[in-house]
């Protein structure tokens, strides 16, 4: 007896429009922590999830499966063969190498390099028009070699970058001045991690000025005393992933949070901005034959990158850039992409 009866004899109803999928490449921490956050906030249509290790993937996959009753409905799939992710609207690859005690920087990169070969031309023959977000670290040379490799234009490869610090930041200089961490504009630009700049001048509370009120109410010991706490501060979102780490091992709420949040700008076409990993050559005096990734604010939609923010950059916070763009260009230099 079939469970519901039609309500007329009719033609099956009109398909809805096309459905909206995500695939998340490495199932790990990171991986997981965004495929919860997107799950429940509604985001997509079908979910797949692809990893190395067929049985963890597997658990995974019948885990959030089992939350169905209480999520919004989406095709949650998983496997080993990239074929799961075909037509695919948005690629999201955490997948990666985990740093061998002892091991340097290159070593760890050229070890993600051979894992990206694997994982970035098998995408992108499933999924030509997909949009590509790199999370995996080091993130903004990353994404130069994910971009290399899948042959996308720029605009639709894009790096995590400094999303997470400028949360980071955020939610740090919200602490301090006892305000909602919403309400504060604040932009962390440059290299994900240790090199990253922050722009001051891009701070404010509700739409005021943090350095520009000090500034006019005339008392320059104040504004003095106020970088004094920011620069802290700054290092404290610096230091802030190795704290995570040294305690519980790993970092992944925020990191889900903050790659959900881009996912929606994305897909959602809703233009707006976040500092992000792009092509950032010809910006800042970054001379425009140096294809290097940095994050910049940039304008988000449907067809990814749609515009980067024309920010005030003060001399000293272009030349830390310009520096980590030489420094990863030399980096890139050593690679067999
Ligand atoms: P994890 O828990 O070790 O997960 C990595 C996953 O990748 C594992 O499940 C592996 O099985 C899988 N994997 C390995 N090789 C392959 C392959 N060839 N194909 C498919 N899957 C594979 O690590 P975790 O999830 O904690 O971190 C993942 C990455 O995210 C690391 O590179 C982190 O450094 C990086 N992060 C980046 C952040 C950012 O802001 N950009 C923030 C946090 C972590």
């Amino acid at each position: 007896r079939a469970l519901f009866r039609p309500i007329h004899q009719a033609a099956p109803p009109s398909p809805t429009s096309r459905r909206t999928k995500i695939s998340v490449i490495g199932a790990g921490n990171v991986g997981m922590a965004i495929a919860q956050t997107i799950l429940t906030q509604d985001l997509t249509d079908e979910l797949a999830l692809v990893d190395a290790k067929p049985d963890k993937l597997r658990g995974e996959m019948l885990d959030l499966q089992h939350a169905a009753a209480f999520l919004p409905r989406t095709r949650i799939l998983a496997s080993t063969d990239y074929a799961v992710t075909a037509d695919s609207d948005l690629c999201i690859i955490t997948a990666g190498a985990r740093q061998i005690p002892g091991e340097t920087r290159i070593d760890l990169l050229q070890r993600n390099l051979t894992l990206f070969k694997e994982i970035v031309p098998p995408l992108a023959r499933h999924s030509p028009s997909a949009l590509l977000l790199v999370v995996s670290n080091p993130v903004d040379v990353l994404t130069y070699i994910a971009w290399k490799l899948s042959g996308f234009p720029p605009n639709r490869v894009i790096g995590s970058g400094t999303n997470l610090d400028s949360s980071r930041f955020r939610f740090l200089l919200a602490d301090h001045l006892e305000v909602n961490a919403q309400d504060v504009q604040a932009y962390m630009v440059g290299e994900h991690g240790d090199s990253s700049v922050a722009l001051w001048s891009s701070i404010s509370v509700g739409g005021v000025p943090v350095l520009g009120q000090l500034a006019s109410d005339d008392n320059k010991a104040a504004v003095v005393m106020e970088q004094g706490v920011l620069e802290r501060i700054r290092k404290a979102v610096v230091d802030s992933a190795y704290e995570v780490i040294r305690l519980k091992g790993y970092t992944s709420w925020a990191i889900g949070y903050s790659v959900a949040s881009l996912a929606r700008s994305l897909l959602r076409d809703q233009h707006r901005i976040h500092p992000i990993s792009l092509l950032a050559a010809g910006f800042y005096g970054i001379p425009s034959d140096r294809k290097v990734f940095l994050s910049l604010p940039a304008q988000l939609g449907r067809s990814g990158v749609l515009t980067v923010a024309n920010v005030h950059l003060t001399d000293e916070e272009a030349a830390r850039l310009r520096h980590s763009a030489a420094t990863l260009w030399e980096l890139q230099q050593k690679l067999d992409v």
